[in-house]
């Protein structure tokens, strides 16, 4: 799914080796969701080291570093170019990234990544039903973005671009309706309440992708008709930390201009 960006670089260079100390880091996190959803902050707590491995664009390691960047929480970021890919596909668990190192472990599956990073983020409602309505948003996003991803294995580019048209005027219509239907009814609110979630990091990142040009075939006006996403969309890229992560010097890429408030 993933093509290059030419003037991205490398973040960490080469792989550190496997472990990591266990360190007592304060609520930082639980703090920042608070001041920018009205959650409660939990108390002070253990918690580990988090290494993500991916390539510099947004794609499959995006709500991941969200989920960090909004919980404030620490996240060391292996960002390679695609011609370092071999590389680290010999130590990615499943031979694919983006993969997660947590104290030397190793976590590979961007939802199971994502649910990981959000819980620890504080981005998954303690309610199961809360939790699972926020699950509902995330694998919606899934299903909205996959028959895009899909389209770059298509080897010839005209071919490449008719797929994407077919997906944009199909699937990708119908599946942007529902969630057209379920943002709408959310009201000011977000995917599982009044609470910001995972679930909102990832339609956001979603939405953010679809109008960002990245993928010839799918066009800039892809929302356009579907109201209750562009607000969605922009409430999110104004949440404090949201906001911020888009400001950081390595995040100025020409794709990631799409995911600031009213791109
Ligand atoms: N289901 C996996 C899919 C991962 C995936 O397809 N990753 C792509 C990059 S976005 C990849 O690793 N491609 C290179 C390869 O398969 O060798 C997930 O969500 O993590």
């Amino acid at each position: 799914m993933c093509k290059s960006f030419s003037a991205q670089r490398s973040l960490h260079a080469s792989p550190s080796a496997l472990g990591g100390a266990r360190a007592v880091r304060s609520p930082r996190g639980a703090r920042q969701v608070a001041a920018a959803t009205g959650q409660a902050a939990a108390p002070p707590t253990t918690m580990p080291s988090y290494k993500l491995y991916y390539f510099p664009l947004p794609g499959r390691g995006e709500v991941a570093r969200l989920c960090c960047a909004v919980g404030g929480l620490e996240l060391e970021e292996v960002r390679f170019p695609f011609d370092q890919w071999p590389k680290y596909k010999a130590i990615a668990p499943f031979g694919q990234c983006p993969f997660l190192e947590v104290d030397g472990t190793f976590l590979a599956q961007s939802a199971a990544i994502d649910r990981y990073l959000a819980a620890e983020a504080g981005l998954v409602p303690k309610d199961a039903f809360q939790a699972a309505l926020a699950d509902q948003a995330y694998n919606l996003c899934i299903d909205i973005l996959t028959p895009l991803f899909d389209t770059f294995k298509v080897k010839d580019e005209a071919e490449r671009i008719k797929a994407r048209e077919a997906v944009v005027a199909g699937p990708l219509k119908e599946k942007l309706g529902y969630a057209e239907t379920l943002v709408a009814k959310a009201g000011d609110g977000f995917v599982a309440g009044p609470e910001l979630t995972y679930g909102d990091l990832h339609l956001f990142h979603a939405l953010s992708t679809i109008i960002s040009g990245w993928m010839d075939g799918v066009p800039k006006t892809a929302l356009d008709g579907f109201p209750a996403l562009q607000a969605h969309r922009n409430r999110v890229a104004s949440v404090p930390q949201v906001k911020a992560f888009y400001e950081r010097e390595d995040n100025q890429d020409d794709m990631r201009q799409a995911y600031k408030p009213n791109a």
